[in-house]
């Protein structure tokens, strides 16, 4: 038990005052958070309190949402990045707790720590750890029960009926994926603040902006006919996805062709080349022979096979242009020999990296937790199918809403579809429709 609590409890503070006092010791005074938040509403006196004790902001979370003026759910000053210590009176399955922090995180504020007063012990503080913050309580109800009983102010019945009501009572497992992987809340808006790669910042924007998580895969092998199809999708999508290797008629100028698409239309480039050796071989790949991919592409594909040393073979700018790098952590094939660990240790490589890799390519992307990375998913079609090589087919739905994909990449379910143009707008809006619903409060 927290060794002031006595003395508190012998003073002359009273209520709020005298709770919020003992808070401040037990949590608040030794927090390095730059914001509280209390939980609507009846942790809102104490959350002021502390604020007003400590001199540490508070922010406030609207339960019900303005229907006129910002229509904002969470008031006061504050920064995407910045963190947050969650108030809280009473704990007993989590659930306001959870609520009122998918709120926060959906503005990019950071929750590790939840402080109570009194954890009742029915299975909140599990449903707050298993979905990544710490609960951190200055009673539990056993404890309340104890000292209740040592003052007489309950019988030993009552307390032995209490107890097992608690045992025998216990709150429902929550577990929402939206809380541990912070971005999948956030809007490409609020996420382009916090990238440190100017090209994924700027991928972020052209989503926003141009309203599209649609990637295009062009994997066609004539020039003509790849230039001929982004002239007509290309104000659809937010990326095109190259394999440069595969054309056959392969020349300078259908790269100054490409790139002035790119600008008319406001899309990305990504050559998939997958590199895959040696950082000094993956070098000269990258610079030199005769795609010069270094010169044309914004970003390029990557494997992690190889080590942490590829990625020292890519640097965030060429000419001072910006350049960006996904890793492959997963692939779409059927049987593909990639491990669970190996998805981890690729995107934990990531993490010295933040100023040169966009994102990863991957199916399922529950370890990508940091927001400042996109989760690039291909193998879409609008129906789940499989090719003749294996290719396995997601549809919208699945990668957006259950797998976390910020780009979708759609190659022959548009390239080869009779209209390129008017299946390209059916993935677009089906893409973007299921990212609306996945960062709504719903
Ligand atoms: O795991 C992967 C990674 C990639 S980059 N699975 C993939 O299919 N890709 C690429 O995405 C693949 O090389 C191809 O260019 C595109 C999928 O094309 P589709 O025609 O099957 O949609």
């Amino acid at each position: 038990m927290y060794g002031n609590q006595k003395a508190y409890v012998a003073s002359s503070l009273s209520g709020d005052d005298m709770i919020s006092s003992l808070m401040y010791d037990f949590a608040v005074k030794d927090s390095k958070c730059d914001h509280l938040c209390g939980v609507p509403y009846t942790a809102l006196p104490i959350a002021t309190l502390l604020s007003v004790k400590s001199k540490i902001p508070m922010l406030m979370r609207r339960k019900e949402t303005k229907s006129y003026g910002t229509k904002k759910t969470i008031e006061g000053h504050y920064k995407a990045g910045q963190s947050c210590l969650i108030i809280e009176d009473v704990v007993t399955s989590g659930s306001s707790v959870l609520e009122t922090v998918k709120d926060l995180k959906a503005e990019g504020l950071v929750i590790e720590d939840v402080i109570v007063i009194l954890d009742r012990e029915q299975g909140g503080s599990q449903n707050i750890d298993s979905n990544g913050m710490k609960l951190k309580s200055l009673y539990t109800m056993t404890q309340l029960i104890n000292i209740l009983l040592r003052k007489g102010e309950i019988t030993k019945e009552m307390a032995d009926d209490v107890r097992h009501y608690l045992s025998t009572t216990k709150a429902p497992v929550i577990k929402d994926h939206s809380l541990t992987m912070d971005r999948i809340k956030m809007s490409y808006e609020k996420r382009a603040e916090l990238a440190q790669n100017p090209i994924t910042k700027q991928l972020l924007n052209i989503m926003a902006t141009k309203r599209t998580n649609l990637c295009l895969s062009a994997d066609l092998t004539s020039t003509t006919k790849i230039l001929s199809l982004l002239e007509n999708v290309g104000e659809h999508v937010c990326m095109v996805k190259t394999h440069i290797d595969i054309i056959e008629d392969f020349n300078d100028d259908f790269l100054v062709q490409l790139k002035h698409l790119a600008d008319k239309f406001n899309f990305l480039i990504l050559e998939d080349r997958k590199f895959a050796d040696i950082g000094n071989t993956v070098s000269l790949q990258y610079l030199k022979g005769m795609y010069k991919v270094a010169e044309w592409a914004d970003m390029v594909t990557v494997h992690s096979l190889p080590g942490e040393g590829i990625l020292k073979a890519f640097t965030g700018s060429i000419n001072g242009v910006s350049r960006g790098v996904f890793l492959l952590a997963e692939m779409s094939s059927q049987g593909n020999l990639i491990s669970a660990e190996y998805t981890k240790a690729t995107i934990d490589m990531a993490d010295k990296y933040s100023d040169l890799v966009t994102g990863f390519v991957c199916q399922n992307g529950e370890h990508i937790k940091n927001p400042a990375f996109i989760q690039l998913t291909p193998g879409v079609q609008l129906i789940n199918a499989e090719d003749d090589f294996g290719q396995v087919y997601n549809t919208p739905e699945t990668v957006v809403l259950e797998k976390g994909a910020d780009v979708a990449v759609v190659g022959r379910g548009i390239v080869a579809a009779k209209n390129p143009e008017s299946q390209a707008v059916i993935y677009k809006e089906a893409l973007w429709e299921c990212y609306v619903k996945r960062i709504s409060n719903t």
